[in-house]
């Protein structure tokens, strides 16, 4: 399968003698949640970006951001991250053979996700604060030194991004409501983008974002200065595409809302155990949103985004899921762990 500036390079700001960084990212798979679907009364959808290289929809983003970073002539790229850019923008870096740098909140990131950056070879800095005051001082490096700034500030990573859209108009047609977590607000800006350009007078569904309800600041409309939520890749209090998102959920009749840290774990273990996807605790946002608010009315078709794999988080994982069974080594006591469970 080709990546996806080849997939979708008309649609993209990419000429065909450009640089092209890769990992054949994109078109993963929709799947359709049967329980979830029936609890709701709507046909419901399941935007699987955890299949993607780096087990997160970040490399749409980072495909695009790299690739252009590369044809500028850049020799290092940074990035501020709750830990999934980090991953991804550490394992296109060293793809394309430049330099990484990444700025995440010292002890605030999933151990799959550090694991990652560091294994890709970028510079990791934990920074004693949160995630909005990294963003802001890439940002001003950024504008020091020549390194390109790749978090989602970067209109290459929207473009990347945007591509998630087409892939559920190509395979399923159009929707009536996307349900997606919003942290830095890239993602359901992304989104709406790539819903408006498909097709032009083409239905457009509902963006329908989903916040922490300890990182909510587009539900209260102000920032939120000491972030907290166990979902740790939207702990997150000053988005950066604010604007724009507020912008998409006006525009698609849509609208935020913010779901409690229980919410959230409540339907990762039901996606896992019910619907076989085991999906990262920021991602069940989405379908957290959808089973507290129900689906929109009149909405018979949705997509829920699962923005990132549940693998990258394993700790929590542990924490939330039944404890191992120990059992000697013969058959009669393994027989009664299986069937027993002691
Ligand atoms: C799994 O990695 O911001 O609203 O620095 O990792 O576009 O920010 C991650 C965000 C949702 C929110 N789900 O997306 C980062 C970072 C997962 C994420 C989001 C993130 P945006």
């Amino acid at each position: 399968m080709a990546g996806l500036i080849e997939r979708y390079r008309d649609r993209l700001p990419f000429g065909p003698d450009d640089p092209v960084v890769s990992l054949q990212e994109g078109s993963t798979p929709l799947v359709y949640a049967c329980h979830i679907s029936e609890r709701v009364g709507a046909q419901v959808w399941l935007k699987i970006e955890g299949a993607n290289p780096t087990g997160s929809f970040k490399d749409r983003g980072m495909t695009c951001a790299v690739s252009a970073a590369v044809r500028e002539g850049a020799s290092a790229v940074i990035c501020a991250s709750t830990g999934n850019t980090a991953a991804s923008a550490a394992a296109y870096a060293a793809r394309a053979g430049l330099r990484g740098a990444v700025i995440v909140p010292e002890g605030k990131i999933a151990t799959g996700k550090l694991a990652q950056a560091l294994m890709h070879g970028a510079r990791v800095i934990a920074l004693r604060g949160n995630f909005d005051q990294a963003l802001e001082l890439v940002r001003e490096l950024a504008q020091r030194h020549p390194i390109a700034l790749v978090n989602s500030v970067n209109p290459f990573r929207l473009e990347g991004q945007k591509t998630a859209a087409f892939e559920i108009l190509e395979e399923i047609g159009t929707i009536d409501a996307l349900c997606i977590p919003v942290g830095n607000a890239g993602n359901i800006t992304a989104y709406w983008k790539g819903f408006q350009e498909w097709e032009p007078g083409g239905a457009l569904p509902q963006m329908r974002g989903f916040q922490a309800a300890g990182a909510a600041p587009l539900v209260h409309g102000a920032p939120v200065e000491r972030p907290e939520t166990v979902a740790s890749a939207i702990r997150i209090g000053n988005p950066a595409r604010w604007e724009e998102a507020i912008a998409a959920m006006r525009d698609s009749r849509g609208g935020v809302e913010a779901v409690t840290d229980e919410q959230i774990l409540d339907a990762y273990r039901f996606l896992a155990s019910q619907e076989g996807v085991f999906c990262e605790p920021a991602s069940a946002a989405s379908v957290a949103g959808l089973l507290a608010y129900g689906a929109p009315e009149g909405a018979e078709r949705i997509v829920c985004v699962l923005t990132g794999h549940g693998l990258k988080d394993p700790q929590t994982a542990l924490e939330q899921a039944g404890s191992v069974i120990p059992c000697e080594a013969d058959l009669a006591s393994v027989e009664r762990a299986i069937y027993d469970g002691s």
